[in-house]
């Protein structure tokens, strides 16, 4: 059994059902009866699996590639947080740095679990945000808790798949809804917060609905998390914000996240934000971060002076080693 990092649909997979991608991108049947064996190897490190789950529309049918689906788990991360918190600028702000290779200097490559969704993506968030420079679309009611992108993170010896999902906030309210789909596959967390958000005693909905619908262990969740103070831009002349922010960081250095953590910690007590460390109260291991998905805000739905990321990857590499896609940092985590 496998699952879909896609539509999260388990199924069982079988070798005699492969398919190849032709260059036009469509896929068909993959014939493997008579070939040599060094054929076969060629023929299967690209052959694709088509995912069985019911679809409404044939455009909805995906493929995964076949050495994915032999390795097994993808790692499924949620994005958090109430509405226009800055959660899909960030998540195209993190794509796009990764497609500009900033995962390499952790040792860490990239590449799409499904192609034309992947490019979809780009195509819809990471080129409009960081090459048109314009704001994005509120994520509609229709899309949330939809896959965002998913892609095969590989560290030289093993290949996860990590999954992204992008929450709106409100979707989180209702008691039954189709989120719950999401929330027993999700392997790590992103909370996202406003650095500009004005405290509230009770915090966010959005946080809470999510923590308490996830399986408790001791009283805590085992599930790791982060909590991204997104926005920051906007209270850059508070320190340490502006040393976190515009600091260099080229690798992971978990003493450095213990730091930030604090600083930050210490940031969104000052401010009355405590509702929304409850991810830290809750989560066994958590890491928090400042970032900043544009660099700027936008006027009139653009962004004048350009569009530069500041920080983003840190709290993805952070839940990379917290859950082993990144090896080598136990520590890493409060
Ligand atoms: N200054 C600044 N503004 C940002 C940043 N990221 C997002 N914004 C602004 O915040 C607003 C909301 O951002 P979204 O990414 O759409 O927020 P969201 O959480 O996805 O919102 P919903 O889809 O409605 O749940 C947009 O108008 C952005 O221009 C940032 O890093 N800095
Ligand atoms: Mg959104
Ligand atoms: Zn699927």
């Amino acid at each position: 059994m496998i699952l879909c990092p896609i539509c999260l649909h388990e199924f069982a997979w079988s070798e005699d059902d492969l398919y190849e991608r032709t260059p036009a991108g469509l896929y068909r049947p993959l014939e493997l009866g008579n070939v040599s064996e060094a054929r076969r190897t060629d023929l299967l490190r690209a052959a694709h699996v088509r995912c069985p789950a019911p679809v409404a529309d044939p455009s909805l049918e995906h493929h995964l590639p076949y050495t994915y689906v032999r390795h097994g788990k993808p790692l499924v991360i949620g994005l958090v947080g109430g509405p226009e918190t800055g959660k899909t600028h960030l998540l195209a702000a993190m794509i796009g740095a990764i497609e500009q290779g900033g995962l390499r200097p952790y040792g860490l490559t990239a590449d799409a679990v499904d192609i034309e969704r992947h490019a979809e993506y780009v195509d819809r968030y990471v080129r409009p945000l960081l090459v048109e420079r314009r704001t994005l679309a509120r994520t509609q009611e229709g899309e949330t808790a939809e896959l965002a992108d998913a892609l095969l993170i590989n560290d030289g010896e093993h290949t996860t798949a990590v999954a992204f999902f992008d929450i709106a906030g409100e979707l989180l309210r209702g008691i039954a809804h189709e989120a719950t789909r999401f929330v027993p596959a999700v392997g790590a967390l992103l909370f996202v917060v406003d650095a500009a958000t004005k405290p509230a005693r009770m915090g966010d909905e959005s946080f809470r609905a999510v923590l308490d619908r996830l399986p408790k262990n001791g009283g805590r969740l085992d599930i790791p998390a982060a909590i991204v103070v997104t926005k920051s831009d906007g209270v850059r002349f508070q320190p340490p914000v502006d040393t976190w922010l515009y600091g260099e960081a080229e690798r992971l250095d978990p003493q450095a996240v213990l730091e930030e953590s604090r600083d930050v910690y210490a940031f969104l007590r000052r401010g009355g934000a405590q509702a929304w460390l409850s991810p830290y109260d809750k989560c066994r291991h958590c890491t928090l971060h400042f970032v900043s998905a544009t660099g700027g805000a936008a006027t009139e739905g653009r962004f004048p002076r350009g569009v530069r990321p500041r920080r983003v990857l840190e709290p993805l590499v952070s839940l990379f080693a917290m859950t082993g896609v990144l090896r080598g940092y136990p520590e890493v985590g409060l």
